[in-house]
């Protein structure tokens, strides 16, 4: 028998992480039982007197959220990081390391009404959402290592609340995933003199299995070592190294991909598809000024969906104990993707 990667079991290797995962496709028939969750509703009103990130609403701080007309931005009220505060005494124990954190947390309001998000916003509101992306990304990386922006769509995805919004938090620290990200970016580059990315996309655009999207600036992939079922990463077809790089070329172009990536994925199980999305580029801060030509800057969209929008994956057991596995070959779920039509479903 000769090896098919559509039918048959193997391991692939995700060059960012120096991680394995397993392909079982042949498991993928199997029959759930298990636990299923509700499926994502949408009815939200236009404006609630009591969402405070409603124009004109009073937040958990006591401050108002002022009558905007775009989008708005405000420190976080419940922050994970803090500007100050006491420092941790440095150990020499190798079992008992601490390190001091801080940081600062925003939340972004993409626009005044909450019955709105990326499929229905014009390429206008769009962009302008990309702008202040850019623009926090500018201010708080000329004093933060890190800056991370994301959203949390979707309750399953722990979001609080339904206005379109997404949050910030910069910190002084690297964190773990882009941490693990830089060391690998800069081992493939040291040994082949290419970002890996950049080879990555350019590899991908002429093997053409795993594109769900591209326009003339981005690529979206499924990439080859994806772990959940249809995660997805936007890739410049121009190497950049960070959001601030972005012109207004590559703006425009992304606000079409935030515009038919969420419409592919709602149109996939027929819901308001769940995920956590958000952008990496080379590191801010101190190295504001470093040459980091291994990073490229890309988005990373990831799904808990698995094969409707009532059954998630659940990453457990052989998983957590060993090594991230998959059923749904990554080729399957691209084209799952790729042939969703670019206009939403309507219920
Ligand atoms: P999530 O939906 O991803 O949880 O983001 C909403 C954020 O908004 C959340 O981090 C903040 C929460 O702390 N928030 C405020 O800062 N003030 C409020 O009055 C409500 C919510």
């Amino acid at each position: 028998m000769t090896f098919n990667p559509n039918e048959h079991q193997h391991l692939r290797y995700n060059p960012l992480k120096d991680e394995w995962v397993l392909v079982s496709p042949h498991r993928s028939l199997r029959p759930w039982s298990g636990q299923t969750e509700t499926p994502p509703t949408e009815e939200v009103p236009r404006f609630d007197p009591t969402n405070p990130l409603c124009p004109g609403v009073t937040r958990a701080s006591g401050k108002v959220t002022p009558k905007y007309e775009s989008t708005y931005v405000f420190e976080n009220d419940f922050p994970a990081l803090l500007q100050e505060g006491p420092e941790p005494a440095e150990s020499d124990d190798p079992l008992f390391q601490t390190k001091t954190a801080k940081g600062t947390c925003r939340v972004i309001c993409y626009h005044p009404y909450t019955d709105v998000y990326f499929y229905n916003l014009s390429t206008k509101e769009i962009v302008a959402v990309i702008d202040e992306w850019i623009k926090q990304a500018k201010e708080l990386g000329r004093e933060y290592t890190w800056v991370q922006i994301f959203e949390n769509r979707g309750t399953m995805m722990g979001c609080s609340n339904p206005h379109p919004h997404c949050q910030i938090w910069a910190s002084t620290f690297l964190p773990n995933e882009p941490r693990i990200k830089d060391i690998n970016l800069r081992k493939f580059y040291d040994k082949y003199q290419k970002p890996m990315l950049q080879d990555y996309v350019e590899k991908e655009l002429q093997k053409r299995e795993r594109i769900v999207y591209e326009n003339s600036e981005w690529v979206v992939v499924v990439p080859y070592w994806a772990v959940w079922p249809f995660e997805t990463m936007v890739l410049p077809k121009r190497q950049i190294q960070r959001f601030t790089d972005v012109d207004d070329r590559q703006k425009e172009a992304l606000a079409q991909v935030l515009q038919t990536v969420v419409v592919k994925y709602d149109n996939l199980f027929k819901c308001k598809f769940p995920y956590s999305m958000g952008w990496h580029g080379a590191p801010t801060g101190d190295k504001l000024e470093e040459c980091q030509p291994h990073w490229t800057f890309h988005g990373i969209y990831i799904p808990p969906l698995l094969r409707s929008a009532t059954v998630k994956k659940f990453m457990v057991g052989y998983e957590v104990l060993a090594q991230a596995q998959r059923d749904l070959t990554v080729e399957k779920a691209a084209a799952m993707l790729r042939e969703q039509p670019e206009k939403r479903f309507s219920l």
